[in-house]
């Protein structure tokens, strides 16, 4: 499972303050704390739209000097500030995201299309959120289609099929495996990602929805995600799901993260 440090978002009212204040250490040792923990990718996303390619790259500077082996997951609606932060980073990373709305994959598909670099796909196009699993299938195949015209591997794209609230969506979880399921019937190795933690908005003790959604959706072929690494739970239950998916054979990894007390429950 490709896990995505979730925290460093602008959404996040003290991350936002730190970004205002260009606090850096604050930044620094949020990125520090997920990368010690068990994360590929480190998302980083500004939550602004005035001046959104200057924080990212404030960021990026920052966080590669105190670790040069970072890897970002460059979280923007705007694909200029994407293509923009992507040569600043020292190693490949993901593009998260293209969708189908404008000239959004065009841009960023023409931009990086000989990098090496992983791409989510957001099953949207410009008529807004897709209400049922047809509409994300539909968007599916056009993003096939454009990622083929443009050469674009399909093994660097992840399809990610929007998860909501399920607070006021009550389908969110269902449309989200159905249109997982689908998507492994057609490519079985397909890749599908999702921003997990979208589905407790607004609710209470929202660890119990994101676990539950994480073993879930790691059935229906989710094999990455933008989640909380600093919650030992979420991370328990990554590899306890591998264990029992047959992907972790003899629980190898599950035992090593175990023994290095990943899961924070040794004395
Ligand atoms: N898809 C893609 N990218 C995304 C999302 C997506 N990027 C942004 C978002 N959705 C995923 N990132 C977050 C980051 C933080 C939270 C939710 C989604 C969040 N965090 C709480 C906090 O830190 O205060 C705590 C969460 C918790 O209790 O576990 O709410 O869907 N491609």
């Amino acid at each position: 499972m490709l896990i995505i440090g979730e925290k460093l978002n602008g959404a996040i009212r003290s991350v936002a303050e730190a970004i205002k204040n260009r606090d850096g250490e604050f930044i620094k040792d949020l990125a520090v704390r997920q990368l010690d923990s068990r994360v590929d990718y480190l998302d980083i996303c500004s939550g602004v739209a005035e001046g959104d390619a200057d924080i990212l790259g404030w960021m990026i500077g920052l966080i590669q000097n105190a670790r040069p082996d970072v890897r970002f997951s460059i979280d923007s609606p705007n694909p200029d500030t994407i293509t923009a932060s992507i040569p600043l980073c020292k190693n490949p990373g993901i593009i998260n995201s293209i969708s189908l709305e404008r000239d959004k994959a065009d841009k960023i598909f023409s931009a990086a299309g000989k990098k090496d670099w992983k791409i989510i796909a957001l099953l949207l196009d410009d008529t807004g959120i897709p209400e049922n699993v047809e509409k994300r299938i539909d968007n599916f195949h056009r993003i096939v289609k454009k990622a083929e015209e443009y050469g674009i591997a399909f093994d660097r794209l992840y399809f990610d099929p929007l998860v909501f609230t399920v607070g006021s969506s009550p389908d969110s979880f269902i449309n989200f495996i159905e249109t997982s399921k689908r998507i492994r019937e057609e490519y079985p190795g397909a890749h599908i990602v999702s921003g997990l933690s979208n589905i407790s908005y607004g609710l209470p003790y929202r660890k119990a929805l994101n676990h539950a959604f994480l073993i879930g959706a790691m059935m229906f072929g989710m094999d990455s995600a933008i989640m909380d690494p600093l919650n030992r739970d979420m991370l328990s239950g990554v590899y306890a799901a591998e264990a029992l998916l047959g992907i972790d054979e003899y629980c190898i990894e599950y035992l090593s993260a175990y023994r290095d007390d990943l899961f924070g429950v040794q004395k």
